[in-house]
């Protein structure tokens, strides 16, 4: 049954809707950020760049880095747009856009996240590279996919008596990274990482301005919550949302996080561009290695 134009939505020039993109622009590595002027950080690196298209925050190049073709693109903030991105993403590959039906022989993309993000452990220091080996996500984005054969259960369990968690329809979901993406990209350089994606960065991380928030102990208690030896490393707003599509629509995706600040010594880096820069290089030449 061809999906319907309401449900997989084409652009007249035959591109998908919200990311602009028709399947030959997309190479099967890519690396997403969060902020649209990140990829040119990461495409000035590249030898040529063949293609560039930009829609809302959706900010998209594919060229060749040390001859390995890839395509870099902008998610913007949140699990939100990562529910747009990774589901347009799959279908510019995995779904034929002339008779809308899905492809016998599916394609597995590799995803790279190269993010920023706050620690809450004070031995993780700014300016470290922190790889997402676990991330729990307190965003509720995969409570609405058929998820749980792709979730550690038993975690997420612990984890919302660990904080009291109030909301059972957003209760953590924890998931993990690819394995083979990890081994490629893990380092003496990296720090490994179970990291938390919340909705927000105000309240939802426990930041206060001038609204009162639910629960002054949060990230308290995700720093001290002990899962066999392992304890929430870093708050952010994208890598559950991420490990959890890519998972269910059998792609590879690993996030990794420049730490710009520590919430548990008040620091934030003095440099967060450089900080980001060197991730980038670090990340791109791990990808060819
Ligand atoms: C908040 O400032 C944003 O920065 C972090 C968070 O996950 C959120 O998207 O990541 P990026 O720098 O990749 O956007």
């Amino acid at each position: 049954m061809p999906i319907k134009d309401s449900e997989l939505i084409l652009n007249p020039d035959g591109s998908i809707y919200h990311l602009n993109l028709r399947p030959e622009h997309l190479a099967d590595t890519i690396i997403t950020v969060g902020d649209p002027d990140r990829v040119q950080s990461v495409t000035k690196h590249f030898d040529t760049i063949e293609f560039t298209t930009k829609k809302r925050e959706f900010h998209t190049q594919t060229g060749t880095y040390k001859g390995k073709r890839l395509t870099v693109i902008s998610t913007g903030i949140g699990t939100d747009n990562i529910d747009i991105v990774f589901n347009e993403l799959d279908a510019l590959v995995n779904i034929d856009f002339n008779t809308r039906e899905i492809k016998k022989e599916l394609t597995t993309l590799k995803i790279i996240r190269i993010g920023t993000s706050g620690s809450i452990q004070e031995a993780i220091p700014i300016d470290a590279f922190l790889i997402s080996e676990y991330a729990a996500g307190f965003d509720s984005l995969l409570h609405f996919y058929k998820s749980e054969h792709i979730q550690h259960l038993d975690i997420s369990k612990a984890l919302v008596q660990q904080t009291n968690w109030f909301n059972k329809k957003s209760e953590p979901y924890v998931v993990t990274c690819d394995s083979d993406l990890f081994q490629q990209l893990n380092s003496s350089q990296t720090v490994k990482g179970f990291t938390a994606t919340n909705v927000g960065f105000y309240g939802p991380q426990g930041r206060v301005l001038r609204l009162p928030i639910q629960d002054h102990a949060l990230n308290d208690k995700l720093a001290s919550f002990d899962y066999k030896g392992m304890a929430i490393t870093n708050l952010e707003m994208e890598t559950a949302g991420i490990y959890g599509i890519a998972k269910l629509l059998g792609h590879k995706a690993l996030s990794m996080n420049a730490i710009i600040a520590n919430r548990a010594t008040g620091e934030f880096s003095p440099d967060p561009k450089a900080v980001v820069d060197n991730l980038i290089i670090y990340t791109l030449n791990k990808l060819i290695a």
